[in-house]
């Protein structure tokens, strides 16, 4: 059996355990913190330095402990775990380099170290109610009197940062001002309490940072915009084969053109034709935007996220095309800065590469709409005489009423519809 220990914590001796963050049986990740401890000059995470399963702990708060206290026997995770250093004997604790030795003692770090990001599958399972905190923001989290685990993370490996915090805080303040403005407020049920696991066998997995930041964005801007869904189809028959033939001749090292690259163009062009389209409401004022920046939506493995790409107005096809393709493989990677998902001012969301219709797109805040497009199909078209194969792509239109009138809506998703039918209109 092995031990996790109290590792090199400075000058501190005795310091009281403040919270144990563990209990028998929970899988821990790399960083997961395993306790906190408090001096009289900070709170101090000590977070674990490999995946294991925690078999038994051995403290509890108000004990106190120093360097080399045991704090739990463990079961190292099997293969794939974070490799941790091994050392070929004595249970030395280093004073930088957190140490593993196969004989016993395994010493916990005490500060997390951003570049040694847990395994995907060691966080999976770190159970949801520990959040990632520094020492400071913890402090400032019980000041504030913060429940750290509701407050979405935008730090590294999921870590919750000071601004987090303040934001969260903020966030709490205007709530009840908002929901007494709607009259009110929602005035929900709770949230429904089931024990999953007495109908059969059930696993925790923590959300992603970026799952967790964008359901809070998800849910703010879904109750709170009064959403209406348009749905349409646009002929693209003559578009999809200008397509082929520009990728026919595209060439060596050409970014691959998509029809996204023809959404984003012809969005562009309705947006200047509709400038109420490209508005933000701030109180009782519309901000009027008038440059053009275009957010689509990327799937990547952690979830969704939304590269931006500025002054699209000024780009042809194929610049956006290529600059959509290294967008998306940034978001992939994981990649994308803050400034790289700023300043959009209206969105697009492509399920064309992977299938089905219409649906109702959220809209991006402080963005007033929308473009869902589903998979383009062959259907039968009424040409007057006589019924004619034509590619018809689905397009869902979602608007913010507040900004824009169903009428201008309805306009709007017209006019795509030409232009994508006809894109030598896109220049007129
Ligand atoms: N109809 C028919 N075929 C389509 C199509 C459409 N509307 N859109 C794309 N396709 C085809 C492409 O032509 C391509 O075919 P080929 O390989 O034969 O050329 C294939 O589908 C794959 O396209 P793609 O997905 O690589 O390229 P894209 O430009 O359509 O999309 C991107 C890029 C980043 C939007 C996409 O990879 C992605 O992440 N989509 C998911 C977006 C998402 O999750 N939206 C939901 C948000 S709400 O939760």
């Amino acid at each position: 059996m092995q031990q996790l220990m109290v590792p090199d914590i400075g000058d501190f001796k005795d310091l009281p355990v403040v919270e144990v963050l563990i209990k028998a049986g929970d899988v821990v990740a790399v960083e997961q913190p395993l306790i906190v401890l408090e001096s009289d000059k900070a709170v101090m995470d000590v977070p674990s330095t490999l995946s294991c399963t925690i078999r038994e702990v051995l403290i509890k708060p108000g004990d106190k402990v120093s360097r080399g206290s045991v704090i739990a026997h463990i079961e190292p995770a099997g293969e794939g775990a974070a490799a941790p250093v091994v050392a070929e004997a004595a249970p030395a604790i280093p004073e930088a380099a957190p140490v593993v030795t196969k004989a016993e003692p395994v010493a916990a770090a005490p500060a997390p170290s951003v570049q040694a990001a847990p395994a995907p599958a060691a966080e999976e399972v770190r159970k949801p109610q520990l959040a990632l905190a520094g020492p400071a923001v913890r402090k400032l989290a019980r000041e504030l009197a913060v429940d750290l685990d509701q407050v979405p993370a935008s730090g590294p490996n999921g870590r919750v940062l000071r601004e987090d915090v303040l934001a969260y805080v903020k966030a709490q303040r205007e709530q009840p001002m908002a929901a007494a403005k709607l009259g009110g407020g929602l005035d929900l049920l709770p949230w429904p309490q089931v024990d999953f696991a007495q109908f059969g066998h059930v696993e925790r997995r923590t959300l992603s940072r970026i799952k967790r930041i964008s359901a809070a964005n998800l849910h703010r801007n879904w109750v709170s915009i009064p959403h209406v869904t348009n749905h349409s189809q646009a002929d693209v028959t003559e578009l999809e084969a200008l397509r082929v033939q520009l990728n026919g001749e595209a060439r060596e090292g050409q970014a691959k053109v998509t029809l996204l690259a023809f959404l984003i163009k012809a969005c562009v062009a309705a947006l200047q034709r509709f400038p109420q389209f490209n508005v933000s409401l701030e109180g009782d004022e519309v901000v009027q935007k008038h440059y053009f920046h275009i957010g689509f939506a990327a799937d990547t493995p952690n979830g969704l996220v939304v590269p931006v790409i500025r002054d699209a107005e000024r780009k042809g096809i194929a610049a956006l095309a290529q600059e959509m393709a290294e967008l998306s493989q940034l978001a992939r990677a994981g990649k994308l800065s803050p400034a790289q998902m700023q300043g959009g001012c209206f969105s697009i969301s492509s399920l064309g590469g992977i299938g089905g219709g219409h649906f109702t797109p959220i809209i991006n805040a402080p963005e007033v709409a929308i473009l869902g497009v589903g998979r383009a199909e062959l259907q039968p078209r009424w040409n007057g005489s006589a019924f004619e194969p034509r590619l018809q792509l689905p397009l869902s239109l979602s608007w913010d009423h507040r900004a824009v009138d169903g009428a201008e809506a309805g306009r709007f998703l017209a006019y795509l519809a030409t232009l994508l039918g006809d894109f030598r209109r896109v220049l007129v």
